[in-house]
């Protein structure tokens, strides 16, 4: 029979990531996502396959193996070649801008695009003599969408799944990728392709219809030739317990207690991103800027701290714009601020883990207001962080993936510099039985929908997708 086997907890998982969270002594680095994946490889034993994050003069074709408990890691080193035209180059100037709808920001080059179709090559070829011919194989984000493809054309037909950690726009803006057609037949080669909201899934669909790629069967579901691929929303979440705890714990870090007596009894209003054009971090300074001029009795008794450690600073477009973020921040200070205060504290450093977790706890405003986001973690943590008996509020942008599961938040339009202000006004002024109530409301979606619950939803899918029998498509 060509069904694979159903019983999914013996088969090995494998994840690709364009980043393994494995360090030089083999030990792994927790984070969010990294813990719930490292989860699911634990209880079956895996392997994670990627990036090994280095740039060196002719890398070798085969990964450096290492193991920690049941979980093997398996990681490639770039060329400076291959990093500029993969990474720096077609992923994240052409496909991470039309994802999130920037095309005025998008730039196409040739040789970028060759670059990243020839690593997504040379990481299947590395992959393959690592493969069991009944691993369940999880791509990760939009670095790797060739990569079942190229898999496919080397004969292995595992169960493959692919999830997009960033949104995925209507086809008039997708269409602005060169290889478009090409990019879409690759995702034909999975057997599930998952989104974080519904309204990226059906982007995406609609996507493969426009393109005549395959027909739709039934809702969720896409036959391409003789292959069935499953298309679907997996809204990713956190690991909401260990947050919960992390923030009530953080009331002894040091930071913490040093920042709340540096705010003496001024509201926190708090922002984490990374530096990134898609986190609105212009509108947003705009907004608490309009919103302290228009509410003069709030001055000197608020304070906005925007941690925002730098990213991706060998790209062009973020470079320009550390550049007019900081200077703008400045000209905020300089223009609103006191001799006794300083409105915006605008930090491009890494906070420690507890200490962010502390510092959204004491925060009367989580502002969160991306033009265009896959979820949002930040939003997430957030709510998760709050003091029970009397909870900050969320603003949080209508474009963000979490905007569809967060009720409880006070939705913006980030684009709207006086309707943010206003928010940022109702959220000081809110009664603590709104906050309750509003906060109540999102944290139930928090304990139930968890990272792991995402994990388990994702991979049972997948092993439920190919049962059709129908063989995968090889283009
Ligand atoms: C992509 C998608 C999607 C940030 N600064 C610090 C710090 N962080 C942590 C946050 C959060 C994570 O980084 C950021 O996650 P986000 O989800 O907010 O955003 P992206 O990095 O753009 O992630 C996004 C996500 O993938 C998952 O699918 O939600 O839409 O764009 O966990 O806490 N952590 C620490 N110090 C910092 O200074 N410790």
């Amino acid at each position: 029979s060509k069904k694979q086997p159903s019983s999914s907890h013996q088969q090995r998982l494998v994840v690709v990531s364009n980043r393994v969270p494995v360090r030089r002594d083999g030990a792994s680095k927790a984070g969010g996502l990294t813990v719930a994946l490292e989860g699911a490889l634990k209880r079956s034993g895996g392997l994670w396959f990627g990036w090994s994050g280095e740039t060196v003069d002719n890398p070798s074709d085969q990964a450096k193996v290492s193991q920690a408990g049941n979980i093997t890691f398996a990681v490639l080193d770039l060329s400076q070649q291959d990093y500029d035209e993969y990474y720096a180059g077609f992923a994240n100037r052409a496909l991470w801008p039309v994802c999130h709808y920037r095309l005025d920001l998008v730039q196409i080059e040739r040789q970028e695009l060759d670059g990243y179709f020839r690593v997504n090559r040379a990481f299947a070829a590395s992959l393959a003599p690592l493969l069991r011919p009944d691993d369940v194989i999880w791509v990760h984000d939009y670095h790797f969408i060739p990569l079942a493809a190229e898999l496919r054309r080397l004969g292995f037909k595992n169960r493959i799944g692919f999830f997009l950690h960033i949104p995925w726009p209507p086809s008039d803006v997708a269409s602005a990728l060169p290889a478009y057609q090409q990019l879409l037949q690759g995702f034909g080669a999975y057997d599930l392709v998952g989104f974080h909201t519904p309204q990226d899934a059906e982007n995406f669909q609609r996507c493969l219809i426009r393109e005549n790629i395959g027909s739709p069967i039934g809702t969720g579901e896409h036959q391409i030739e003789n292959h069935k691929v499953r298309i679907g929303a997996f809204p990713v979440g956190i690991d909401t317990e260990t947050f919960v705890r992390a923030a009530a714990n953080a009331e002894r870090n040091a930071l913490v207690r040093r920042t709340k007596a540096s705010l003496g009894d001024r509201d926190l209003i708090i922002g984490v991103d990374r530096l990134d054009y898609s986190k609105g971090l212009k509108q947003r300074i705009e907004a608490f800027s309009c919103f302290v001029k228009s509410n003069p009795d709030f001055r000197n008794r608020v304070t906005y701290i925007q941690i925002t450690p730098k990213s991706r600073s060998d790209v062009p477009e973020y470079q320009r714009m550390q550049r007019e973020i900081a200077e703008q921040a400045g000209w905020t200070n300089g223009s609103l601020g006191e001799v006794d205060w300083t409105p915006v504290r605008y930090v491009n450093r890494t906070v420690g883990h507890a200490a962010l977790a502390g510092l959204y706890r004491m925060s009367r405003i989580g502002l969160v207001t991306p033009l265009r986001d896959g979820m949002n973690l930040v939003a997430k943590e957030f709510v998760a962080a709050q003091q029970p008996d009397d909870p900050g509020v969320l603003i949080l942008s209508r474009f963000a993936g979490a905007a569809h599961e967060l009720d409880g938040a006070i939705l913006v339009n980030p684009y709207d510099t006086e309707a943010c202000a206003a928010a940022i006004a109702q959220a000081l002024r809110m009664p603590l039985e709104e906050r309750r109530e509003r906060w109540d409301s999102m944290m139930a979606r928090l304990r139930t929908n968890t990272v792991e619950a995402w994990c388990q939803r994702f991979l049972s899918s997948l092993s439920d997708a190919s049962d059709a029998g129908l063989e995968p498509h090889i283009s």
